[in-house]
């Protein structure tokens, strides 16, 4: 009998502890996505060979381009002004947390030193640097985090079982979906291995293959990754709800709940860590012609609405093929650096307000503090904050800490402004009770 019953301890004891070995494991999961949704803009960087034909990172399917010829850009890449150290510090003064960038596009081509292909930035261009080398080291002297794109898709391999992207053919006869998904995982490997510590992966392109019955086998290479480098979150750009263990939603061209790119029909907003990732002009790669770029404001205001949407805002720029980002991109980061260095602190760390966002523009919130921001003209002098749960008991101008005169109503709270000052972003910070 005290045999049984000790045996019975023991086993009650070993699945306690693996129910707290869980609980950690859920914890630390958890933690790691809140740091990702504190950290609230990043840049994205769209960089490759196709940069040089300086026409998107979609030319080479866009002009249903040979395979073989395309390749043959590479022997011709030599950034010669690349320097990560000057991109990274531009990105920290603009105020971003993190970079995303471009490990490997569409077109194939890698930008690292892979072992699992000689199509790479050191082995088939005369410039021989590893650029990802050079950035993560860039990144980690600037406390940037660093994610990797990274496609799913690859127009040059004749083993990828080609989807719906048929501009690029090859002979249906090599496709050879082992060894193509074990190429995938032999990079992602040393993506993840030679370094440093990743923030993300971030895929993309499998929206190339819709059908149900296409196993991409994801399961097996999100667990990988998490082997790797259990801090590494996983997203990816399929335009769907988050699927397995997946760690953050996205959203493409488009603010959560929007759709005016097309891309987001059929997602629902999950509870997961969201990001927007968004192109200053049209285009994510280099493009020589597409000059169509937003003002400093209206990107601006995305960021800030993004922020009051509970979502990350990942800014993308496409470096030109000498290694410099373009002059218009500069500007624009300057402009959003001046803003995040005056009023980061209503961004960073805040979590969508408990105010939904109106007409006249969003909330964010940290604890008791409340930052309303004013991104429309208001009309009439006075907004109306709906609360149910909650009340206000004091209102100032984040910048001026002038006093604003409100007034509770029934379902809410008014606030009186002086004439509207001429800003991006006009911010209030109310206290809750
Ligand atoms: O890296 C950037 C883009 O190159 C990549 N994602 C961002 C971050 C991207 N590629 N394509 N898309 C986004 C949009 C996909 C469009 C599609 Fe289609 C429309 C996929 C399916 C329908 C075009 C038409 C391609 C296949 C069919």
């Amino acid at each position: 009998m005290k045999r049984i019953l000790i045996s019975l301890l023991i086993f009650i004891n070993i699945i306690s502890i693996a129910a707290q070995d869980r609980n950690a494991i859920d914890n630390k999961t958890q933690r790691i996505r809140e740091e990702f949704q504190d950290r609230k803009f990043g840049i994205f960087l769209h960089w490759g060979i196709y940069s040089m034909l300086a026409d998107g990172e979609w030319v080479m399917h866009n002009r249903s381009l040979d395979r073989n010829e395309y390749a043959k850009l590479a022997g011709g890449f030599y950034p010669s002004h690349f320097d990560a150290r000057e991109w990274t510090k531009l990105f920290k003064e603009a105020g971003a947390q993190y970079v995303t960038f471009t490990s490997r596009h569409h077109d194939g081509f890698s930008m690292w030193a892979t072992k699992a292909s000689p199509y790479n930035v050191v082995d088939a261009t005369p410039f021989k640097r590893d650029v990802i080398g050079e950035l993560a080291q860039a990144c980690q002297e600037q406390k940037l985090k660093l994610h990797f794109y990274y496609s799913h898709m690859d127009w040059q391999r004749t083993d990828y079982p080609m989807g719906r992207c048929r501009s690029c053919p090859h002979d249906s006869a090599t496709t050879n979906w082992e060894t193509y998904y074990a190429f995938m995982n032999k990079q992602l490997t040393e993506l993840l291995t030679n370094y440093g510590p990743i923030g993300a992966i971030w895929f993309d392109g499998m929206w190339d293959h819709p059908e149900k019955e296409f196993d991409w086998q994801l399961d097996e290479q999100y667990a990988l990754i998490k082997r790797l480098q259990p801090a590494c979150m996983i997203g990816n750009n399929h335009h769907g709800s988050p699927i397995g263990v997946e760690d953050f939603q996205l959203f493409e061209q488009d603010l959560p709940g929007q759709n005016t790119a097309g891309f987001s029909g059929d997602q629902k907003i999950s509870q997961l860590p969201l990001e927007t990732c968004m192109t200053m002009n049209n285009t994510w790669g280099y493009s020589i012609t597409d000059r169509n770029y937003k003002s400093s404001e209206d990107l601006i205001r995305r960021l800030v609405t993004a922020a009051g949407l509970n979502a990350n805002f990942l800014l993308n720029i496409g470096p030109r093929p000498d290694g410099k980002l373009p002059d218009q991109s500069v500007e624009i980061l300057k402009h959003i650096g001046t803003f995040m260095k005056e009023n980061g602190e209503t961004i960073y760390g805040t979590r969508g307000g408990c105010v939904p966002p109106q007409a006249w523009g969003v909330t964010t919130q940290k604890g008791k503090k409340l930052y309303i921001h004013i991104l429309n003209k208001v009309e009439n002098g006075q907004i109306f904050l709906p609360l149910t749960e909650q009340s206000i008991t004091k209102v100032v101008s984040y910048d001026s800490k002038a006093k604003m005169k409100i007034q509770q109503e029934k379902g809410g709270c008014r606030i009186f402004l002086p004439e509207q000052p001429d800003l991006v972003d006009f911010i209030l910070c109310a206290t809750l009770k």
